[in-house]
């Protein structure tokens, strides 16, 4: 029955995968086992993930990116995952493909997901369906989401490579883009390139990779416009060179340990009411950020040193729980070198320094998002129990 399933979604069966998806989407009693058929069937395609604010343009992107594949003879999915509404964003993606030339063919297939439980639950099935598409051979997976929070950053993970948009005229958006997002793409895309604000954030945001120290990659920027055409060629060949398919499923568990991280995460109460949000997950490594806000000020204006140490700790927490075994802080300290004030993005990068059976050592470097700037670094030494991590409101919803 499984292996019938397999290979039905092996051949790409149109029908099989529309309801493989669906189940994946509602969790229902199948979604076991469409994620069984697909185990050991994936790794082949190119995932692309495509992000960036409302109203960037992703989707015009998207369809130009659809057009050009298929010009090369490549197969394309697309996921538009719209966490916000059912209604907007994907749906329209959906429409408006189906209502242009690609309505008959075969090489394409899209699918919009929406949000029926909680986000982290969203980033998940977007996991799942990429799999699914990647197990049906596509050559090309790509997601579009709305960059704007932690599930669109985790969504993105699961890509080869990653695209942000970024329409002209961002403005204060520019914040928002540098805190995280800066950290995920690969490339950057301006978009409505005949806009006449779009040189101008163009060269922003080249200014802005500029400023990274201790950058071990820089991003790519480059502009388009749909109503010329002016850029997607490029674009195109540019993905096209990408060695990086594939890589999403690097070994150790990376897959694994984001969405157990997710789902603690989301089910963590101070977590979530301090705002804190994922930006990587991978065994023994986690990466958060938070936005300073008004309930983390002090008397003196400044983030106060227990937000801080609770952003590190809760990073520290979750690196050394992505195993799957409970682990639990017995000791840890904290220097701070740097205030921060209202507004900022703090980013907390914890990394393992050494784990043993029972113990295990982390070191969290606490960061200013916006220019890279030493503000904490926090050592934890835990200790590991040998009981699987149970996530409270974990299992079906
Ligand atoms: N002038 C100009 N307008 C564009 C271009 N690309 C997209 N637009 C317009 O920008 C608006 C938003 O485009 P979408 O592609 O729907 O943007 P999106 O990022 O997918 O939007 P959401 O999914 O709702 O977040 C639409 O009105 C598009 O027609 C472009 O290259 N030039
Ligand atoms: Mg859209």
């Amino acid at each position: 029955m499984i292996n019938t399933l397999s290979e039905r979604i092996a051949c790409g069966d149109r029908l099989t995968l529309a309801r493989a998806i669906s189940s994946l989407e509602s969790n229902d009693e199948r979604a076991h086992d469409v994620r069984q058929a697909v185990l050991g069937r994936t790794g082949r395609a190119h995932v692309i993930g495509v992000t960036g604010p409302p109203g960037a343009g992703k989707s015009t992107l998207v369809s130009a990116l659809i057009v050009g594949l298929r010009q090369r003879g490549r197969t394309v999915a697309v996921v538009a995952v719209d966490p916000s509404s059912p209604f907007t964003g994907g749906a329209v993606l959906g429409d408006r493909i189906r209502m242009g030339e690609r309505q008959s063919d075969e090489g394409v297939f899209i699918r919009s997901l929406a949000s029926r439980g909680h986000l982290g639950g969203l980033a998940a099935a977007a996991g799942d369906v990429i799999d699914v598409f990647d197990a049906a051979g596509f050559d090309v997976v790509i997601v579009e989401t709305v960059g704007a929070g932690q599930s669109e950053v985790e969504i993105t993970r699961y890509a080869d490579t990653r695209v942000v948009a970024c329409p002209p005229g961002l403005g204060d958006d520019v914040q928002a883009i540098k805190a995280g997002v800066l950290e995920i793409a690969d490339i950057f895309v301006v978009t409505k390139a005949d806009l006449p604000d779009a040189r101008r954030t163009e060269s922003d945001l080249n200014a802005m990779i500029g400023l990274r120290r201790h950058a071990d990659w820089t991003p790519v920027v480059t502009k388009v416009s749909a109503p010329s055409g002016e850029g997607m060629d490029a674009l195109v060949e540019w993905l096209e060179q990408r060695p990086q398919r594939g890589l999403r499923h690097a070994p150790g568990g990376a897959q694994q340990a984001r969405a157990l991280v997710t789902r603690c995460l989301g089910a963590d109460g101070f977590g979530q009411a301090m705002g804190m949000q994922l930006l990587y997950a991978a065994p023994g490594e986690v990466k958060l950020r938070m936005r300073v806000q008004r309930m983390h000020i002090n008397f003196n204006k400044r983030c106060h040193g227990g937000a801080i140490f609770s952003l590190g700790d809760m990073a520290l927490g979750l690196a050394c729980n992505t195993y799957g075994s409970i682990a639990t802080l017995v000791d840890s300290q904290m220097s701070i070198s740097t205030a921060v004030e209202e507004g900022e993005w703090l980013i907390a990068h914890a990394t393992e320094v050494a784990r043993s059976r029972k113990i295990g050592t982390y070191q969290v470097r606490v960061s200013r998002a916006r220019d890279d700037a030493h503000v904490a670094l926090l050592n934890g030494v835990v200790y590991v129990i040998d009981k699987p991590v149970e996530v409270a409101g974990d299992g079906p919803a």
